[in-house]
């Protein structure tokens, strides 16, 4: 499944997966989440890191509004696990994926933003969930993700008052890992996944997928889920050859930033 809205380009062992319809600042039309989808679902195995973008002057404007109105409650009730589906596609697909935010990360596109692995935004970037004021509600695991980044309160009182965080506010409430000059998002999102492309793939796999569970897992699950995640990790021969490289002096230190 393909969409002119939204391009895939492998750049080395990095995936850039770019909103193409900025006319309409990239509102995700259904054939735009599932052609989403089906990128992550199908990323070739040489890709060790993915970069999200969006094209224009927003990263994305959320739900494409002008398909909401004719639906009923058991459409609206498929659309969204459609949605979650997708977005589980990118949250647990085969690599971290690093979202490079600017201007309007609203409504889905924020749910989008969420279910990727870092955020990084610059300073034209503004998050909002205008869902409250359209009358209707989140439905792309946003009640879910959202909460894990900025906290229940917070992400209510945008949906009650129509609150919109700025860049800075929403770095330090928790939105983005990292917040950068206007216009050097994608640069520096590319330069994350460079980096952390060159992980051992299991190492990141345990980040991508052990780690959001066993955060979720009662605390003694937790424990024996990461000591089995750890001793899977440490036993492939990449990790064995990483440490010997370390204690021969082949590898580099960890530096003060
Ligand atoms: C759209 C959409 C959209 C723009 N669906 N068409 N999301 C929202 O409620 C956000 C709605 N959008 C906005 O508030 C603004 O468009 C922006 C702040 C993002 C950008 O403003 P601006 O001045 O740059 O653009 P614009 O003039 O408002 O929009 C340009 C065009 O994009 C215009 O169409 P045109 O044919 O008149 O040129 C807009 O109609 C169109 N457009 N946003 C459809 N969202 C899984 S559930 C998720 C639920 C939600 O995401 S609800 C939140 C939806």
């Amino acid at each position: 499944m393909t969409s002119p809205d939204i391009h895939l380009d492998i750049r080395g062992a990095v995936a850039v997966v770019r909103l193409t319809r900025p006319s309409k600042r990239n509102a995700l039309s259904d054939s735009l989440v599932l052609a989403l989808r089906h990128i992550f679902e199908t990323l070739p195995a040489t890709v060790g890191a993915a970069v999200l973008a969006g094209e224009g002057d927003h990263f994305c404007a959320g739900l494409d509004l002008s398909e909401l109105k004719d639906r009923d409650a058991g459409q609206g009730l498929l659309h969204s696990r459609m949605w979650h589906s997708a977005l589980e596609c990118v949250q647990y697909g085969p690599v971290p994926v690093i979202a490079a935010l600017h201007g309007a990360v609203v409504g889905g596109g924020l749910e989008l933003a969420s279910a990727c692995h870092i955020r990084v935004a610059d300073e034209s970037t503004f998050y909002a969930l205008p869902e409250g004021s359209r009358g209707i509600f989140v439905g792309g695991g946003g009640a879910v993700r959202i909460p894990k980044l900025i906290g229940a309160a917070r992400m209510t009182d945008m949906m009650l008052t129509g609150r919109v965080y700025n860049a800075q506010d929403g770095e330090r409430a928790g939105f983005a890992q990292y917040l950068v000059p206007a216009g050097t998002a994608l640069d520096k999102a590319l330069e994350l996944a460079e980096r952390v492309a060159q992980n051992a793939p299991l190492t990141n796999y345990a980040l991508t997928h052990a780690l959001p569970r066993i955060a979720e897992q009662p605390g003694d699950h937790g424990y024996l889920t990461e000591a089995l995640m750890a001793a899977i990790a440490q036993s492939a021969p990449e990790a064995k050859e990483r440490v010997k490289a370390f204690l021969d002096g082949r590898a580099n230190k960890v530096k003060p930033s």
